[in-house]
C-alpha cells in the first residue's frame, strides 16, 4: 500500500550524528515506501532565541543534508515550513481544539521551561507562546498532507500522540475531515545519547561534546574514542548500568544497520579501546561520503530550485486540505 510519509526537522542548531542515525539516515528508504513530505521546520526554529542568519544557513544546511542522504526531489517533496502559509492558517484554527493542560504536560515543554529556570510561576515568566503552541502547529504539519507515518525520534513521538488525540477530537465533531497519523520509531538509533553524558539525550540545542555532521572526520573520531564508557571491561548492552558502553553500541549498530544484538556479538571479546576504535571506523566511512555530497550540494546550490519545486507541490496539497477544514468548521468560502 502507498503511504503518505511526513516528518521535519527544526534549524535550531547544527544537525548531530543523533539526527543522522535517527532520522536522516532512514529518509530514502521512504521514497520505495510511498510518498514523502520532508520539510525544514523553520518556523518552529522561532520558538526558542535564535539568530536570524544562523536560522538562515541552518535552513540551507537542512534543505543539502536531505539531498546528501540520498533523497530524490523527483520523488520527494523538500520545503520550507514558511514557504507553505497554509501551516500558519490552520494553526490559527487548530489551536483552539487543543487544551492549555495537555500541552503543559507535554516533556519537550516541561523540560525547556525548566531549564529557563520556570516552574509554578509561569504568569511571570518570559517563555514565549510559540514553545508552549508547538504541538499545535507540528499537528497543522501533519494533517495538512494527509500523513499516514511520521518518522521521529524518541522525544517527538509524545507530540505525535497529541496529534491523534486532535484528529479523533476534531473528527468527531465535524465529520470524517483529518487523516489519522501514527509515529514511527526507529527500533535502533531512535534516542542516541550524548557522548560525554549518555544519560542526556544527544541534541543540537544542548550539545554535550557531541558529534556534528559537518564536524572533521579527524575530530569525529577523537570525540568518539574519548566517549564516556564505564567501569568493567564488557561489551554488553545494559542501558541502565552502563549507559556509556549501550550508547556506542547504538551508534554502532544504526551505523551499520544491524540489531543490538549483533552488534553485541562482534564485539564480543574486545576491549574497550579496539570497540571505540571500530566504532570511529564505521561511522567516518559512513560519513565521508555524505559529508563530500553535503560539500558538493552547498557548491552548486541545487537546493534553491528544489525548494522552489517543493513549495510549490506543498502548497497545492496543503490548500486543498486547509479548504477541507475552514469550510467543515463554518468559515465562508467565497470561490
Ligand atoms: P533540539 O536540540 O533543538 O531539540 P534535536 O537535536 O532534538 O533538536 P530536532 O530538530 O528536534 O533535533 O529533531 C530532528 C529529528 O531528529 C527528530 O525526529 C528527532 O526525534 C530526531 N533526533 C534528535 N535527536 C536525536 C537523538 N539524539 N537520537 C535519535 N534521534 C534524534
Ligand atoms: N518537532 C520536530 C520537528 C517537526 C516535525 C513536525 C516532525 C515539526 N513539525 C511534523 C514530524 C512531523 C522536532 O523537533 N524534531
Amino acid at each position: 500500500m502507498s503511504e503518505i510519509i511526513l516528518t521535519g526537522i527544526k534549524p535550531t542548531g547544527k544537525l548531530t550524528l543523533g539526527n543522522y542515525l535517527g532520522v536522516l539516515k532512514h529518509l530514502p528508504e521512504t521514497m520505495n515506501r510511498g510518498k514523502p513530505y520532508i520539510f525544514i521546520a523553520d518556523l518552529h526554529a522561532l520558538t526558542l532565541p535564535i539568530d536570524p542568519e544562523e536560522l538562515r544557513q541552518n535552513s540551507i544546511d537542512i534543505a543539502a543534508f536531505y539531498l546528501a542522504a540520498g533523497l530524490d526531489p523527483n520523488k520527494a517533496t523538500i520545503f520550507l515550513q514558511s514557504s507553505v502559509p497554509a501551516h500558519a492558517e490552520l494553526n490559527t484554527i487548530m489551536q483552539n481544539y487543543m487544551y492549555m493542560g495537555e500541552l503543559s504536560r507535554m516533556t519537550q515543554f516541561k523540560d525547556i521551561s525548566a531549564k529557563m529556570g520556570i516552574s509554578k510561576n509561569a504568569a511571570d515568566a518570559h517563555i514565549g507562546l510559540g514553545i508552549f503552541a508547538y504541538p499545535v502547529l507540528m499537528a497543522c504539519d501533519i494533517v495538512l498532507y494527509d500523513s499516514d507515518i511520521v518518522p521521529v525520534g524518541d522525544d517527538q513521538t509524545q507530540h505525535v500522540e497529541l496529534c491523534r488525540d486532535l484528529v479523533n477530537r476534531f473528527n468527531h465533531r465535524y465529520g470524517d475531515i483529518l487523516k489519522m497519523p501514527k509515529a514511527e520509531k526507529r527500533k535502533v538509533g531512535a534516542r542516541i545519547m550524548s557522548l560525554s553524558d549518555p544519560t542526556k539525550k544527544m541534541s543540537k540545542s544542548d550539545p554535550k561534546g557531541d558529534i556534528f555532521l559537518k564536524d572533521d572526520l579527524s575530530v569525529i573520531r577523537k570525540k568518539i574514542m574519548s566517549a564516556v564508557t564505564d567501569s568493567g571491561n564488557e561489551v554488553k548492552y545494559d542501558m541502565e548500568n552502563k549507559p556509556g558502553v549501550s550508547n556506542l553500541l547504538s551508534i554502532y549498530a544504526a551505523t551499520k544497520g544491524i540489531s543490538i544484538e549483533e552488534a553485541e556479538a562482534h564485539f564480543a571479546g574486545y576491549r574497550y579501546g579496539d570497540f571505540k576504535k571500530d566504532i570511529a571506523d564505521a561511522v567516518c566511512e559512513d560519513l565521508a561520503a555524505f559529508q563530500e555530497r553535503y560539500k558538493h550540494i552547498i557548491e552548486t546550490k541545487e537546493y534553491e530550485k528544489v525548494l522552489h519545486q517543493g513549495a510549490e507541490q506543498a502548497n497545492k496539497v496543503a490548500n486543498q486540505t486547509l479548504k477541507r477544514v475552514k469550510q467543515a468548521v463554518g468559515l465562508l468560502d467565497l470561490d
